[in-house]
């Protein structure tokens, strides 16, 4: 560091070589300090040290330099310390520059208000426990109670009380996973929710008006409209004097409450050996609005449900007076609703975990 407390014959300058190399180390040392000021005080402290009127360098190259310098370098110190203090002057002017490391490291940490936020998306209950909870609420309304049932059931409640002995050829309809068990065929895994009419009905006696949402297995082909494994919904109302019209007017009102006015329903007689008369309930098909397509398979409709009137062999197993009661029954593909409501076309997407599909049911 030069004192400039110190004459120039002090400090050994004598002639105009030396007199530069000293303004040039000057000038450096007040370029260092200056980049090294982080804040408003030091820049302070920084200008009083150079060009404070009483003590600043400056002052005392004036003092102990120039006025004292031999004729011969007299000229030469005064250019020198006025080149300096114009660059002093320059650089004190402009504070950012002479606090560019705080400056730099404030502009590092510097966060941008104005910038869009990175948005974190909320995850959304799966389509189907909101498809679900739909159908569920619309029979609450009307009356009916949800139950749960076993996924692994006995061929007992699964097929035998529902009318079809061990050998009945109707069991071909559904393709069974039997669970390994020491003695096989003691288990399997439900094919449908129906096996849930006979428990409860085994536990309490009419009326019924429950609804029974749950898993099914089969060992079906997945295609656009098969799963392995599926949701159904079983419902079963039995009474002393309900008829085929109460399940036509319990169906409507559950299609126009689900899917709006726009989807027409139909139904198709059809076959369970555990209700008489049994009907297929349809959808018409979103795609192609009847016309035909892959989706319904060029038919226009969609099959939505199985259901009948329960079949009075089946009040046999549960102790129920067949000549006293009657009741509808229904099992409704839950995947199949959610396809037709939402226009969706193929069932695997409700299990592929695909975000981009998930993400679309807010
Ligand atoms: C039954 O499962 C009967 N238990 C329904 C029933 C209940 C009839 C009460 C009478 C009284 P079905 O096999 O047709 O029926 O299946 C019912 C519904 O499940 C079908 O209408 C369809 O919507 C859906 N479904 C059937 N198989 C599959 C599958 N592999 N993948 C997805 N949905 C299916």
């Amino acid at each position: 560091m030069t004192d400039t407390r110190k004459s120039l014959a002090e400090l050994g300058i004598v002639d105009a070589v030396q007199l530069e190399a000293l303004f040039a180390a000057l000038r450096e040392e007040f370029d260092r300090a200056a980049a090294e000021a982080r804040d408003g005080t030091e820049w302070e402290a920084l200008r009083v040290a150079w060009a404070g009127r009483k003590a600043g360098k400056l002052r005392q190259i004036t003092e102990n330099w120039l006025k004292p310098a031999p004729p011969e370098l007299k000229r030469a110190v005064g250019q020198h310390l006025n080149e300096l203090r114009a660059h002093l002057e320059a650089t004190l002017a402009k504070p950012p520059q002479a606090g560019a490391a705080a400056v730099a490291a404030a502009e590092a940490e510097r966060v941008d208000l104005s910038l869009p936020g990175i948005e974190r998306y909320l995850g959304v209950r799966h389509i189907l426990s909101q498809v679900l909870d739909e159908i569920q609420q619309i029979f609450l309304r009307i009356g009916f109670t949800v139950v749960d049932g076993p996924e692994i059931e006995t061929p007992y409640y699964n097929f035998e009380a529902l009318n079809m002995p061990a050998d009945h050829p109707a069991r071909d309809m559904w393709d069974t996973l039997y669970v390994e068990t020491p003695r096989p065929g003691e288990l399997l895994l439900r094919t449908h929710t129906s096996p849930m009419q006979i428990r409860w009905m085994e536990e309490h006696q009419p009326p019924v008006r429950i609804i029974v949402p749950g898993k099914v297995y089969r060992h079906d082909n997945p295609d656009a409209t098969h799963a392995f494994a599926f949701y159904q919904v079983e419902g079963l109302a039995v009474d002393t004097d309900i008829t085929f019209c109460d399940f036509r007017g319990v169906m409507d009102y559950f299609v126009k409450e689900f899917f709006g006015p726009k989807v027409k329903t139909r139904l198709q007689p059809s076959y369970f050996p555990f209700t008489e008369p049994s009907a297929d309930v349809y959808g018409s098909c979103f795609v192609c609005e009847g016309a035909g397509c892959r989706l319904c398979k060029q038919s226009g409709w969609i099959e939505l449900c199985g259901a009948g009137m329960v079949d009075p062999a089946v009040y046999g197993f549960v102790g129920y007076d067949a000549k006293k009661f009657s009741g509808f029954a229904f099992g409704m593909g839950v995947e199949r609703m959610a396809m037709l409501k939402y226009g969706i076309n193929d069932i695997q997407l409700f299990f592929q975990n695909d975000v981009r599909f998930l993400r679309q049911f807010r």
